[in-house]
């Protein structure tokens, strides 16, 4: 998979893009970004990328000029599955969306600033909004991570074997059972019994009924019938 990242604050994608899971995924081929100034794509001189809004009000909105030459550019080298703009007013980002976009060959993430930007660009060359909780950042990069990383770790071949993500929370539908490691006794308290008792099938049942009384507890609205 290819993502294309377009950033008025570029750096603040780099260390992630260089650690972790992110590192890996490119390492091994499995991933490629490539991250774009939007400054790169300014106008004149002083390489403007922000003006201030018709009608007044506070703060800036990124100009639709620089954006549409980024993408445009970048369209004439390949097809895109998506264009996707990262906005506290997009589609609520989740495991499902994440699972789709994983299948997915090219990307483009745009990430706002600022009050964001101009309409048209969301009319006329986005063609899905993203945005990952009913908060406000200051900018689209810490959403554009997060939907990366959530992606890129279900892509075959990034995860080994033992992190396997169909495991994960959420992705049955559910909350993840608890763990335990060494040692079996930490300041008094013990690693459930069943779990040391290497009956396998023993365990899964646990697990599963631990997922069940969790997400119950704390996310009930995820085992109403209308979210499955
Ligand atoms: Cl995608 N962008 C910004 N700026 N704020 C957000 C968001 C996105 N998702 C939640 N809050």
């Amino acid at each position: 998979m290819r993502v294309d990242i377009i950033s008025v604050v570029p750096g603040v994608l780099e260390s992630p893009l260089r650690h972790g899971l992110l590192r890996r995924a490119q390492e091994r081929g499995k991933l490629q970004v490539v991250v774009h100034n939007l400054r790169d794509y300014g106008i004149g001189r002083y390489r403007q990328i922000d003006d201030y809004p018709y009608g007044g009000g506070a703060g800036m909105v990124l100009r639709p000029e620089p954006i549409f030459a980024c993408v445009e550019r970048l369209q004439a080298e390949r097809n895109y599955d998506e264009v996707i703009y990262l906005t506290p007013d997009g589609e609520r980002f989740t495991q499902a969306v994440a699972n789709e976009l994983s299948l997915k060959e090219n990307l483009i993430l745009l990430c706002g600033h600022y009050k964001g930007v101009d309409e048209r660009v969301r009319q006329s060359l986005v063609s899905r909004e993203l945005s990952i909780g009913d908060y406000v950042l200051s900018g689209g990069e810490l959403a554009a991570l997060v939907v990366l990383d959530a992606v890129a770790r279900l892509i075959p071949g990034v995860l080994g074997d033992a992190e396997s993500a169909l495991t994960d929370s959420f992705q049955a539908g559910l909350l993840d059972a608890p763990w335990y490691t060494r040692p079996a006794e930490f300041r008094g308290m013990r690693v459930p019994e069943v779990l040391r008792s290497g009956d396998h099938e023993a365990i899964r049942r646990w697990r599963e009924v631990q997922a069940l009384e969790r997400t119950r507890q704390r996310r009930p609205d995820l085992l109403d019938a209308e979210n499955v």
